[in-house]
């Protein structure tokens, strides 16, 4: 590293902290250039992307067919809002209905945006179908969720470092343990119960898997209690976890479908929320929207994308790299290594060390070593490359981790 390059890095990070917010604490390198799995930085020192923009880049930094739809709708037309059809949202709305299988979808363009609406369109049905109190309706939530970072969404967290300060919380959640089938059927009791929301997979908590056969118990039981199951996909979604929905691993269809993140390739917030008519058409003109919703630069983008999964057959590559990854990474027997967990290509490493910063460390020696990776919950590591990775270029990257663990010896 020369000096000036050095200077490049520190000045950028310095302009940054001085006029950006201080919401976050990313690793000290700056990004300039992506190209599939990989990153490039000021310096133009490359890496491996072991983060994906947590999921939303599965398809590759910069997919060229993605950024070719991209720029051609973008040079013939961006936005309409939503006082007018456009061409492309009709397109939209009928490949992705026929993809996943549903009656209709509401286009939005964050995760919490799609979060939010598939809250108030439970709300809705609880109301005018199932026959829910006036303002009693209550939905069902996980201990360690991440749905996030709206007042409505972190109302329901319990997480203390999202949730602090930022009260008073909206009411209506009823928080029970993650992968606790009796904590579950025992709040569905309440006949004002109107939902169950549920990532297949908890993300933010670490990769947290529940046990083989909670998510086609829990839907089985709401379906018993009349109470929809929503499954928040944003992060598993999108062949991720080695099935297009992670859901699909129980054969599990959610009553209201959650997307985000890769559904545009991490090229712009694209979400949708997905169901059947008994809960879409209870939203009546003027009940919901969004001015940026359904775009028709958004909507070109997210048909591309979903095609992409196909084509490229992400989901079984997903799978067969996961595999190959967990296998690679147990028999380093690294003594700081406590466990390797995860389905597909979203895994967690658990760092097994006296220092609590032993992660924070390993991720900084890993940067140095040209591998991009985050620690989340102060001891783990998520490592979610893009799914375009090839086996070849898995195995340079977890050499890098080999060598970079010896920095915690
Ligand atoms: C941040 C975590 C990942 C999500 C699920 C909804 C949303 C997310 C399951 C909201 C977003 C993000 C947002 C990002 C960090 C990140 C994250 F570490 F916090 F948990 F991915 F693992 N549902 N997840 O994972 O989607 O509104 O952000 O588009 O810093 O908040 P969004």
């Amino acid at each position: 590293m020369n000096t000036n390059t050095l200077h490049k890095t520190d000045y950028y990070i310095d302009i940054e902290s001085r006029y950006g917010a201080h919401n976050y604490h990313p690793l000290p390198v700056v990004i300039s250039r992506g190209e599939g799995i990989y990153l490039y930085d000021v310096e133009g020192k490359k890496y491996f992307d072991f983060l994906s923009a947590y999921s939303a880049v599965s398809q590759g930094h910069c997919h060229p067919e993605i950024i070719k739809t991209f720029v051609s709708q973008a040079q013939k037309l961006t936005l309409t809002s939503r006082a007018f059809h456009s061409e492309m949202l009709s397109r939209f709305t009928k490949y992705i209905t026929e993809y996943f299988g549903y009656d209709k979808v509401l286009p939005m363009n964050t995760g919490a945006e799609a979060v939010e609406t598939a809250l108030k369109l439970c709300r809705h049905w609880g109301y005018r179908v199932k026959g829910v109190e006036k303002d009693k309706a209550k939905i069902i939530v996980c201990e360690g969720n991440f749905h996030g970072r709206t007042l409505g969404i972190i109302s329901m967290s319990t997480d203390d470092v999202a949730r602090q300060d930022f009260g008073p919380y909206l009411e209506g959640f009823t928080v029970i343990p993650y992968n606790d089938l009796e904590a579950l059927k025992e709040a569905l009791r309440d006949p004002n119960v109107a939902g169950f929301l549920v990532e297949p997979i908890q993300g933010e908590a670490g990769v947290n898997e529940p046990d083989k056969g909670y998510l086609a118990t829990a839907k089985e039981a709401c379906r018993n209690a009349n109470v929809l199951f929503l499954g928040d996909e944003i992060q598993t979604g999108l062949c991720r976890t080695g099935r297009m929905l992670c859901c699909d691993h129980e054969d599990v269809r959610p009553d209201i479908l959650i997307l985000g993140k890769a559904l545009s390739g991490g090229t712009m917030p694209v979400s949708a929320v997905l169901a059947d008519d008994e809960i879409m058409m209870t939203l009546k003109p003027g009940e919901h929207g969004s001015t940026y919703g359904g775009n028709p630069l958004a909507c070109a983008v997210t048909i591309t994308a979903l095609e992409v999964l196909k084509k490229e057959h992400l989901a079984v590559r997903a799978e067969e790299s996961g595999e190959l990854f967990r296998e690679k990474i147990r028999s380093l027997n690294s003594p700081h290594i406590k466990l390797i967990r995860g389905k597909g290509l979203l895994n967690a490493i658990v760092i097994n060390h006296p220092d609590k910063d032993a992660a924070w460390t390993l991720c900084l020696e890993l940067m140095k070593n040209g591998l991009l990776a985050k620690p989340t919950h102060g001891d783990k590591i998520r490592m979610a490359p893009p799914l375009t990775i090839s086996k070849e270029e898995l195995l340079q990257a977890i050499e890098i981790i080999r060598n970079s663990l010896s920095c915690l010896d």
